[in-house]
């Protein structure tokens, strides 16, 4: 189902008045934001292909009526995203879940609904039919040499499958670890997988990168052999320019200081992106800014902050990614809320008064540092992302739309409440 423009038009023109009030104030407070528009409007957040059916948890799935039972209905979901808010404009594919059956077929409709393919995600924590070698002790750091090798060919598989959609990157997320005490040599699990990376590594096109993604615990609850920012970096720094580490915002332990991580990542040119997401305890993958917008905020400011220090383009430059999983949410609803929190995050980063917060470091003025986040934090920006929205030609209010329109109610009887054709 695609959206008409005209009905996006009619939605805007209903809440044009609303909108232009508000939007008058935020100028009067806050002078000219056209350039805080114009960046805004540039940025793009990719949707993982994984999450536009309901992913539910380990202890069941429910799935929800009208989900994508293919990669093309899932091409769709996300075009209709993209319609409604013109920041949706990348899907991140998985292999194997998502190989493409045509690929100029693929290539064609991603055209059609102005999307690009992001980073492809590989998968060696799960074992796939037929498969020669299991991955149940691991994959790049297995003990066995045949079984690393046959985790090093399915890499190489899936960066060939981006380069026939014209992605960029390739992300390897390794669930290899250990769950008991005693059961690893931690030097030889790091060698193992350093040596697997550098085979993938030497694979890269030219103008590919590759994102290592650590997470701190889960599936493997003794330890990861990707386990955190450091040993990521230390691969990647080991690997070479093109590698890079990928901060999955669920993927540290309680109460780690992400937002330092991303300031020292950025400051050595070796930060990847982002999977956003939020969580309360472990990598539970909920919407956006659900639970801690305040620490997305943090993190968006040291973004720019480092970002404009190494003179990089907010857009380009790195991997901006959702990886979340849905349980009780309209998966569509969820990405619309998630990638409105990204926007509110970046806008208020990008309306910090940088002078004034490193003049107050500089004086060790604690009190004036915490009142600029703070003031800016509390900054109402929802009008600001919506003119920026409205610029694009997207609708006002992405959400009011979806349910307006009945989106949900047409794709299920399109689709019928079929369960999706993921791995999740
Ligand atoms: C996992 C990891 C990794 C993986 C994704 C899909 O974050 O990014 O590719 O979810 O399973 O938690
Ligand atoms: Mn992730
Ligand atoms: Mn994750």
């Amino acid at each position: 189902m695609r959206v008409d423009s005209k009905q996006i038009q009619q939605h805007n023109e209903r809440g044009l008045a609303k909108h232009a009030s508000r939007f008058s104030f935020l100028q009067s407070e806050l002078g000219n934001l056209d350039a805080i528009i114009e960046k805004l409007m540039k940025f793009q957040v990719a949707i993982p292909s994984w999450a536009l059916g309901t992913g539910g948890t380990r202890f069941g799935r429910f799935p929800g009526p009208g989900e994508p039972g293919s990669l093309e209905q899932k091409l769709d979901d996300v075009g209709l995203l993209h319609a409604l808010n013109k920041s949706s404009g990348a899907i991140s594919l998985h292999i194997p879940w998502d190989i493409p059956k045509d690929y100029a077929a693929i290539r064609k409709q991603a055209a059609e609904l102005e999307l690009k393919f992001d980073a492809v995600n590989s998968n060696t924590f799960q074992d796939q039919p037929g498969q020669a070698h299991s991955y149940k002790f691991g994959s790049l750091q297995h003990v066995n040499k045949a079984t690393r090798k046959q985790a090093i060919d399915h890499n190489i598989e899936v960066i060939k499958h981006g380069v026939e959609l014209g992605s960029e990157s390739l992300t390897v997320w390794l669930a290899d670890g250990s769950t008991f005490p005693g059961q690893l040599n931690f030097r030889k699990a790091f060698q193992n997988t350093l040596e697997s990376l550098e085979e993938i590594y030497a694979a890269l096109p030219a103008d590919w990168k590759m994102f290592v993604e650590y997470k701190a615990f889960e599936p493997n609850f003794y330890s990861m052999t990707v386990g955190d920012w450091g040993q990521s970096l230390l691969y990647a720094n080991k690997l070479g320019p093109k590698a890079k580490t990928l901060v999955d915002l669920g993927h540290h332990l309680p109460n780690a200081n992400i937002e330092q991580i991303v300031a020292l990542l950025l400051m050595e040119g070796k930060l990847a992106g982002f999977h956003f997401n939020d969580s309360k305890y472990g990598d539970d993958d909920l919407t956006v800014g659900s639970i801690k917008p305040y620490q997305l905020f943090l993190i968006f400011n040291e973004l720019v902050e480092g970002m404009d220090a190494n003179g990089m383009d907010h857009a380009k430059d790195l991997g901006w990614m959702i990886d979340a999983s849905h349980n009780v949410k309209d998966p569509l609803e969820d990405l619309l809320q998630s990638v409105e929190a990204i926007m509110m995050a970046y806008a208020h980063a990008l309306l910090m008064d940088r002078k004034a917060l490193n003049a107050a470091q500089e004086n060790n003025d604690v009190v004036a540092a915490q009142e600029l986040l703070k003031q800016t934090f509390h900054t109402d920006v929802r009008a600001l992302v919506a003119e920026a929205r409205l610029r694009s030609g997207a609708a006002l209010n992405p959400l009011q739309f979806f349910r307006e329109e009945k989106i949900r109610e047409a794709l299920t009887k399109e689709r019928g409440t079929n369960t999706i054709a993921t791995g999740l």
